[in-house]
């Protein structure tokens, strides 16, 4: 009898599972949307690898959406699966959030504060605490999520297949599906057109009249796919998001992504919202996305209003834009367009063509996994895999690269993809000036400006406060109110986000950009800064000195000497870094502008008094909070306490090297493990300490520990910080250039964390501040050539090792050098 219910129990189980996976239905009849997919295909055969330096590739479809391989041109994104019964493209679009412009300050927290405030000097944390989580935190107190737009499935009558591979050329930014089934030799490329802002998916076959498939789109909620009127070959999926505003009045988006089958031979039939294609020679689907986002600008200007055409017009236009152009002409000038961009870094880390880089992207992983140490072919498309994300994901004009980049299948992604400002999104940007990608950087410039308005509000609703703040994380809309809970109570964002156009001027030396946009970020961030710091009273661990309050060291806790846990203090270490990098930022900005006295004095002022980062007596390390706290989780995550190693330039082996010995011990004892991110940003502060081997032991860590089969960097879950931060990591192992001389001049330093297990090699187009783009060559890990162009002339100065050499240069010169640094 008992076994008889276990029998029963595991059939339900089994009927359960079944039902979740639909795994055994047609693509289009299925409906649950997961992260999983079957494809029902048998796969036979070995697909060899296809040519190309930087190409992931697989013998088989993705299982997992984590498998899939992303395209994207700034807003338009898709993962494709690369299935052969069944085929999945999840489709995004960049501008598709939940929510709308909120005004979120809390009206009490100005009365608050100060009492807030004493009960922090006064030690009385948690009470601080509980005070700010009932007065502080925003109204609403979070923000509403990215969204998938949709997903395109399509099933075919294929069901065997031989010798199968999907990939993806980054330098092309291409993705191919290409198989031999019944003797047709089938193909598959997608891409998403950087020029016409289409996705296109364009299929051929060996013989005539051999492809077929239905096709339909989906999402999980809110939208719903029919036949488009215009056309017999096109399906539309539409839908609004039920969000409303405060007057109950709708306010979410609308949004519809079109698909048009183009085909050449056989027959393209619509019904209600399916597709079908028969017996064709070639297909090719136009897919366009779109939503009624008025923009990061109208939303700076305060104008909430969605502009222009619905989204299901612009959809049609924009397809009717691209089918003006052929298939090849449209792919001709994708590649074009990406490779101004893609081309202007190479990196060959070997000369030997190790065997097992023929073998595919995941099982090149799994291998690397098991031996506990990475081919070097796999370091070079990883590197390169960052600039590719970079360039799908962030466009000018366009929203910055989120959480998860441009790529997510959920309603509901983790944190909901949105832009966290306690590391993640400046993370995402790292990589945009050392990589040669400048231009890349302006969506996030164009946040801030959103930023600056919406946050100058919250600064003087809460603090009382000149210039602009924002909070530990924003979203679309321009959210900068504390968010999540008390945790959210950390007003840096600003302080930190206005390093990133200080940067590209630093990199561009373009004083016209840093006069009209990076210098006004910066000054308005000061301006809250300034307003923001107390003077620590008597009896406190920095009396006298003027540090932050309240103040949380991102996201770690540390033990009082009761014994309980406390997260809120005043003058955790990285304010001061973040504050120290900032208003040393200004002056020079405003040095440079010949501009501001008034201000820069202020600055200065500030600096002078501002509590220093202080070495704990107890353990040597670098003090993450202004008293000598315990952390509760000694590996945490966060290294927010280094900011001055990196990204800041406070703390350095020349400057101040007790302090670059703290910092290592710090490093040493936050561990060589931690989340995707956290890995790639203490590789970057190796490097800082011009530790190659030991940042190379956490990029293998990172690689063989942390990253996906697609390559995707997993937190986990999967979140595309760590990917960006770990390619400026393998930049600034062979390029720094954060230093200056007394007068101010640009140090480059040439190799100065090159791994031991990197002896040879080459790279070229990285970029230093200065406005130098830097070739390198090196053998036995030593420099055999150098070439400099400056791009703004000015002064050069190099360092090599114990070498050093100095030129001055013209706009344009190319300066090539020896192993000694000797012109040649
Ligand atoms: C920060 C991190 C988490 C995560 C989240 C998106 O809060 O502490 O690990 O990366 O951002």
């Amino acid at each position: 009898m008992r076994q008889l219910g276990i029998l029963v129990l595991l059939i339900s189980k089994l009927t359960w599972l079944y039902a979740q996976n639909e795994g055994g239905l047609p693509a289009t009849k299925r409906s649950i949307i997961n992260n999983k997919w079957q494809d029902r295909a048998q796969i036979s055969g070995q697909g060899s690898k296809p040519a190309g330096q930087y190409v992931l590739w697989y013998r088989q479809p993705a299982k997992i959406w984590e498998e899939a391989l992303p395209v994207g041109n700034g807003s338009l994104g898709a993962m494709i699966f690369g299935g052969l019964s069944d085929e999945r493209i999840q489709l995004n679009e960049s501008s598709l959030w939940d929510g709308h412009p909120v005004d979120a300050d809390n009206p009490r927290s100005l009365e608050a504060l100060p009492t807030v405030r004493k009960l922090l000097f006064e030690n009385k944390n948690n009470e601080a605490v509980a005070l700010a989580a009932k007065t502080m935190m925003g109204n609403p107190p979070g923000i509403k999520s990215y969204q998938s737009l949709g997903e395109l499935w399509f099933d075919t009558p294929i069901t065997n297949a031989e010798d199968y591979i999907r990939s993806l050329d980054l330098s092309t930014a291409v993705s191919s599906v290409s198989f031999k089934a019944n003797n047709v030799t089938y193909g598959r490329e997608i891409f998403s057109s950087i020029d016409n802002k289409v996705v296109l998916v364009h299929f051929t076959a060996g013989k005539k009249n051999k492809i077929s498939f239905t096709l339909t789109l989906k999402r999980q909620e809110n939208a719903e796919c029919i036949a488009d009127a215009s056309d017999g070959k096109t399906i539309v999926l539409r839908g609004m998001l039920p969000t409303k505003d405060a007057t109950g009045k709708w306010a979410g988006l609308h949004f519809a992504t079109k698909v048009k089958a183009v085909n050449k031979g056989g027959i393209v039939t619509v019904t209600d919202g399916m597709m079908k294609v028969a017996d064709a020679t070639e297909v090719t689907l136009y897919i366009a996305g779109a939503t009624n986002y008025p923009g990061l600008q109208n939303l700076a200007k305060g104008s909430f209003a969605s502009q222009g055409d619905a989204p299901e017009i612009v959809c049609g236009k924009t397809i009717a834009a691209a089918l003006q152009k052929t298939y090849p002409q449209l792919k001709k000038a994708h590649i074009e367009s990406h490779q101004k961009l893609f081309n202007r870094v190479q990196i060959n880390l070997h000369t030997i063509v190790d065997k097992d880089e023929s073998l595919p992207t995941d099982e090149l992983l799994a291998k690397a996994k098991n031996a506990g140490n990475l081919p070097a072919g796999l370091i070079e498309t990883f590197f390169q895999y960052g600039r590719y994300l970079l360039i799908s994901s962030s466009r000018p004009g366009g929203l910055p690269a989120n959480l998860q980049g441009l790529w997510a299948w959920q309603m509901n992604p983790p944190w909901n993809a949105d832009f966290h400002t306690n590391i993640n999104l400046q993370m995402n940007y790292w990589p945009a000036e050392i990589t040669n990608l400048p231009e890349l950087h302006q969506p996030l410039f164009d946040l801030q400006a959103l930023l600056a308005k919406t946050g100058a509000k919250t600064a003087k609703a809460m603090y009382g406060a000149e210039g602009w703040v924002v909070h530990h994380l924003t979203d679309a809309w321009g959210f900068t109110a504390p968010a999540d809970g008390p945790q959210g109570i950390w007003p840096m964002g600003a302080a930190w986000l206005a390093r990133h156009p200080w940067e590209h001027y630093c990199y561009s030396q373009d004083t016209v950009f840093l006069r009209q946009q990076a210098y006004p970020l910066m000054k308005g961030a000061a301006l809250f800064i300034l307003d923001f710091l107390v003077k620590a009273p008597e009896g406190t661990a920095c009396a006298g000195k003027l540090v932050t309050n309240p103040s949380y060291s991102p996201e770690n806790a540390f033990k009082l000497p009761d014994g309980s846990k406390a997260v809120f203090t005043y003058g955790a270490t990285m304010d001061l870094e973040i504050i120290h990098d900032l208003l040393t930022n200004c002056i020079e900005a405003s040095n440079i502008l010949d501009t501001d006295a008034a201000f820069r004095s202020k600055c200065q002022a500030a600096l002078q008094e501002l509590a220093p980062v202080r070495i704990s007596s107890a353990t040597g390390r670098v003090m993450e909070w202004a008293e000598d706290y315990q952390e509760v989780e000694p590996h945490h995550r966060h290294t927010s306490h280094l900011y001055g190693l990196y990204p800041g330039n406070q703390i350095t082996t020349e400057a101040t090297p007790e302090l670059a010995v703290a910092a290592r011990k710090t490093l040493e004892a936050r561990g060589d493990d931690g989340t995707g991110w956290s890995l790639a940003w203490k590789i970057n502060m190796w490097n800082r300490l011009h530790d190659g081997d030991h940042a190379y032991k956490l990029l293998t860590v990172l690689l063989t520990t942390k990253t996906l089969p697609n390559l995707f960097d997993n937190h986990p879950p999967f979140q595309i910080d760590g990917n960006f931060g770990a390619t400026a990591a393998i930049a600034e192992m062979f390029l720094q250039s954060q230093g200056r001389t007394k007068d101010f001049h640009y140090i480059l330093e040439l190799l100065p964390s090159l791994p031991a297990a990197l002896s040879e090699g080459r790279v070229s187009g990285l970029c230093a501040e200065g406005g130098f783009v830097v070739d390198i060559e090196w053998k036995n890990n030593r420099a055999t050539k150098i070439s400099v162009r400056s791009r703004a002339g000015g002064e050069l100065n190099l360092r090599l090792g114990s070498i050093t050499a100095k030129f001055n240069t013209r706009s344009g010169e190319l300066i090539q050098l020896d192993k000694d640094l000797k012109k040649m």
